[in-house]
């Protein structure tokens, strides 16, 4: 299986050379090595839970595991280096320059793709649209006629666009309102913490005021309905940082894919742990309850993610046990 699995990372032409040769010399299935499988943390809820939902899969299996703290960005750099063993959440359309970039360098290792697609994009919540707070949304031409209704005391007047915190995207949502031509009726605030997002969309939910924010899916905010706004199509190097201008950024976020990644020597320190690591695939909606059981129900991240775990048995039980049936 774990050959299986190796040599169809090699038809994608994704996985290194020097990994191949390594791991194609070990023979059947061996143990894992007790060194701990470190675990990225990042700052938004979904993306901590499932780390210990893996984590705790991993240590089903008899495996160590070791959470780190990181940086969204630099972590791709850390697992290309071995600082960390695996990425659970590679967004494409916010993650696949550090991504591509750290494979190419050599290093990090893609694991496959999960079942869920993705979208991070500028929003509002369904009843914006059903107070027509912006009549035409979620065109975004909409934009040119409503800013009034989501000024807030720190805007200026203009209408404010809460995008998550800078480290996440740079100044791809500024330069989106330039390249739109709405710069002077709009403007950016950057929240100090992912958290920030989910405070906003309740505040301006009890004030009955209208709101734009940075949101995601698969998301908690999909089941109670939430709205991204349609921006001209994303295009390859339309984006400042992918060689594109004022007169190209004004295109919207790629519908994408969810990753995973790994360091290259992960299938050999533990041939078990990722081989189940690649198996892994989550959709739309149990991602979306990973988070939900922290942003909604307000339990620990390792609460959130015990429970899942204890509830989902059906799910995640087949890619650890068939690892382990082959190993025995
Ligand atoms: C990577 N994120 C889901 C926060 O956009």
């Amino acid at each position: 299986m774990r050959i299986q699995a190796i040599s169809r990372q090699a038809a994608r032409g994704l996985f290194t050379a020097t990994a191949m040769a390594v791991a194609s010399v070990a023979g059947p299935v061996s143990a894992d090595s007790s060194e701990p499988i470190k675990i990225p943390i990042k700052n938004w809820s979904s993306q901590i839970v499932m780390a210990h939902v893996i984590g705790g899969m991993f240590e089903e299996m008899g495996s160590r595991v070791e959470y780190v703290p990181v940086d969204n960005q630099a972590a791709f750099e850390a697992i290309r280096n071995g600082d960390l063993t695996i990425g659970h959440e590679v967004w494409q359309a916010t993650h696949q320059n550090a991504f591509y970039n750290a494979m190419e360098k050599g290093g990090l290792i893609d694991a496959g793709t999960h079942a869920a697609e993705t979208l991070e994009e500028m929003g509002v919540p369904n009843w914006v649209i059903e107070q027509d707070l912006c009549p035409g949304l979620p065109n975004w031409e909409a934009l040119k006629d409503c800013h009034e209704n989501f000024a807030t005391p720190d805007s200026g007047g203009k209408g404010r666009w809460l995008e998550g915190p800078q480290s996440w995207h740079g100044d791809v949502m500024p330069n989106r309102l330039n390249g739109l031509g709405l710069e002077d009726k709009w403007m950016v605030k950057f929240a100090g913490t992912g958290d920030a997002l989910w405070v906003e969309l309740e505040a301006a939910k009890k004030e009955g005021r209208g709101t734009i924010i940075f949101n995601w899916t698969p998301n908690f905010t999909d089941a109670e309905g939430f709205t991204f706004i349609e921006f001209p199509p994303y295009f390859d190097g339309c984006r400042i940082v992918d060689g594109g201008d004022m007169s190209t950024t004004g295109c919207g976020s790629p519908r994408g894919w969810l990753k995973k990644a790994a360091n290259f020597r992960f299938p050999v320190t533990h041939p078990q742990a990722y081989t189940a690591f690649t198996k892994v695939s989550f959709t739309t909606d149990q991602i979306g309850t990973m988070a939900a059981l922290v942003d909604q129900d307000k339990m620990t991240h390792e609460d959130a993610a015990k429970k899942w775990l204890a509830d989902n048995e059906e799910v995640w039980k087949p890619w650890t046990a068939s690892v382990l049936e082959e190993a025995n």
